[in-house]
């Protein structure tokens, strides 16, 4: 069994009804066992500017799938959820990326570990660090990442509560 950290993120259509439905995706998924949620924050778009806020949060899962078997299980999740690939980096009504898993670094081309920009990201790291305080990301520990990041306007304000999403 491996522990991985799950960002998800929505900033289109009912953006609060499609994280709840993401979060079922993983509860359903075979082999997935979601065992912590973070809280839900609202976040200025990082990337390409002028689409809408995102709601974001992190899943700690425990899982008996590999890193690729979880990739296709996020995937699917995300289909299931109307996801439309059609702008990079552009609005989606669910997205859910795989943030790290054991301590596993694996390059390939469809699938990086730990996620190549999880450092820069406020809207990663601060969920992240809500339910995993001490973890050390890439050999420092996610804290100090977050100081590092420029104060350049990547706003995230707590949002809503997860508590009765998971049993
Ligand atoms: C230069 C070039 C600097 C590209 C940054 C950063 C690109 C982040 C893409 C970048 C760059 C991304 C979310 C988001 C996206 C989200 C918030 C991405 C992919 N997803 N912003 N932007 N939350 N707040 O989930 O993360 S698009
Ligand atoms: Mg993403
Ligand atoms: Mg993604």
């Amino acid at each position: 069994m491996a522990t991985a950290y799950l960002s998800m993120g929505s900033n289109l259509g009912d953006r609060l009804a499609f994280l709840r439905s993401g979060v079922k995706g993983l509860v359903a998924a075979p082999g997935v066992r979601v065992v912590k949620l973070s809280s839900i924050y609202e976040t200025t778009p990082v990337g390409v500017t002028g689409q809408p806020d995102y709601l974001n949060l992190v899943a700690a899962i425990e899982t008996g799938l590999t890193p690729h078997e979880l990739l296709s299980t996020c995937l699917a999740i995300e289909k299931e959820n109307g996801r439309e690939r059609s702008v990079r980096w552009g609005a989606r009504t669910l997205d859910l990326d795989i943030l790290l898993y054991d301590d596993v670094q694996m390059e390939t081309d469809d699938l990086v570990i730990p996620h190549p920009r999880m450092k820069e990201r406020a809207f990663v790291l601060v969920p992240l660090l809500e339910i995993e305080p001490e973890i050390v990301v890439l050999g420092q520990p996610a804290s100090v990442w977050l100081k590092q990041i420029p104060d350049k306007g990547q706003e995230v304000r707590y949002f809503a509560s997860t508590h009765e999403w998971i049993a």
